[in-house]
């Protein structure tokens, strides 16, 4: 039961498929090569029951379905009769859970969390300590500093009060900036996990937003608003951009926020909001839709005519020409999806 359709869908196997990825995370954290082929392997395995659209009753009948082997299928007979599975009590040893917390440090993927473990460190303070000489970016740096921070999650209002006061200070360089909360905000959520602004301009006299982001970046670090940079775009001149940071209430003792800041187009504000506003599984169905009907969905736009190659069809041969892109209703409507509001665009 994927979902074709942006809707609400209960699957026939659910309890099964929730098992067996809890057992695929607990893989994804360790790293031999035989944890890669089980994390490929139930994966699969995992889509395919996503869209079998009946109840599994019997071995021979999980053994039938493509991409579920012999010890996938006895595993899936475990979950049937008993409701557990206890390879996921073995695959629970402690490595997984320290490459875990470091894989939860901003900055710090597989390969720097296995170096991590590699190098004798077990807790976030020996990576501080510098256990086993190990190396940190600036980036990674500021990411264990605000481990905490950054793992959680903040309260709408909280949110709601941060892009309060950026809002106007955005407008104080330029009044007719388009200035956006998108993301889990936009959707309604009670909680974020941070703050997504989208700013772009309309340029009715010929002016775009091109050069406005430096200025505002620097006042929000003025204003104590803005406090660690984590990526910078390259050419600030660009019209599209994308800005990473932390910010937070200028207050004593508020907590380190995640923020995003994207500069778009003026052209592609509806895919971008679209796009930024989610979720992704949302955006998954919307993007399915699109490429159903022939066409290619991004933050950029919708696009028509996009040729792709037979052979791999995730291999565009031709990037086609732009359909829709200035407003999400339109590429709503193109595409046949009935208009969601953003708090009805959840899984
Ligand atoms: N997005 C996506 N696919 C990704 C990452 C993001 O489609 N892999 C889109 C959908 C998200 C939006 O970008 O809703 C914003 O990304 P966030 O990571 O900020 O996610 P949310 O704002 O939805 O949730 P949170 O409250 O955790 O920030
Ligand atoms: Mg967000
Ligand atoms: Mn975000």
């Amino acid at each position: 039961c994927d979902k074709k359709e942006p809707q609400q869908h209960v699957c026939a196997n659910q309890d099964i498929i929730d098992k067996l990825e809890e057992l695929m995370e607990l893989h994804k954290a360790k790293p031999s090569d035989d944890d890669r082929w089980r994390v490929f392997s139930y994966s699969k395995c995992i889509r395919a029951l996503r869209s079998y659209p009946k109840r599994i009753k019997s071995f021979s009948q999980a053994r039938a379905i493509k991409g579920v082997g012999e010890k996938t299928a006895l595993k899936i007979m475990e979950i049937i009769e008993t409701g557990g599975l206890r390879r996921i009590a073995y695959a629970k040893t402690d490595d997984v859970e320290v490459i875990n917390v470091f894989q939860g440090v901003y900055g710090v993927g597989r390969q720097t969390a296995f170096m991590w473990y590699a190098s004798g460190c077990r807790t976030l303070d020996d990576v501080k300590a510098r256990k086993g000489g190990i190396k940190l970016s600036t980036v990674q740096e500021i990411g264990v500093r605000f481990y905490d921070d950054i793992n959680s999650r903040m309260s709408r209002s909280e949110a709601e009060k941060i892009f309060n006061m950026i809002k106007p200070i955005a407008l104080d360089f330029d009044a007719h900036l388009f200035v956006e909360i998108m993301g889990s905000f936009r959707r309604g959520k009670p909680d974020c996990g941070d703050i997504d602004i989208l700013i772009t301009r309309r340029p009715f006299d010929g002016k775009t937003h091109a050069g406005v982001l430096p200025e505002i970046l620097a006042a929000l670090h003025s204003a104590k608003i803005l406090t660690e940079d984590l990526s910078l775009p390259e050419d600030f001149s660009a019209l599209e951009l994308s800005y990473r940071g932390l910010c937070r209430l200028p207050e004593p003792n508020s907590k380190r926020r995640r923020i995003d800041i994207l500069c778009v187009p003026w052209e592609s504000r509806g895919a971008a909001l679209l796009y930024y506003t989610g979720d992704d599984i949302f955006n998954r169905a919307m993007r399915m839709k699109a490429n159903v009907l022939g066409y290619s969905l991004n933050q950029r736009g919708l696009y028509g005519g996009v040729v792709r190659d037979p052979r791999d069809r995730r291999v565009k041969v031709s990037e086609g020409n732009i359909v829709a892109s200035e407003t999400e209703e339109e590429i709503f409507k193109i595409l046949g999806v009935p208009w969601q509001e953003p708090r009805e665009r959840v899984r």
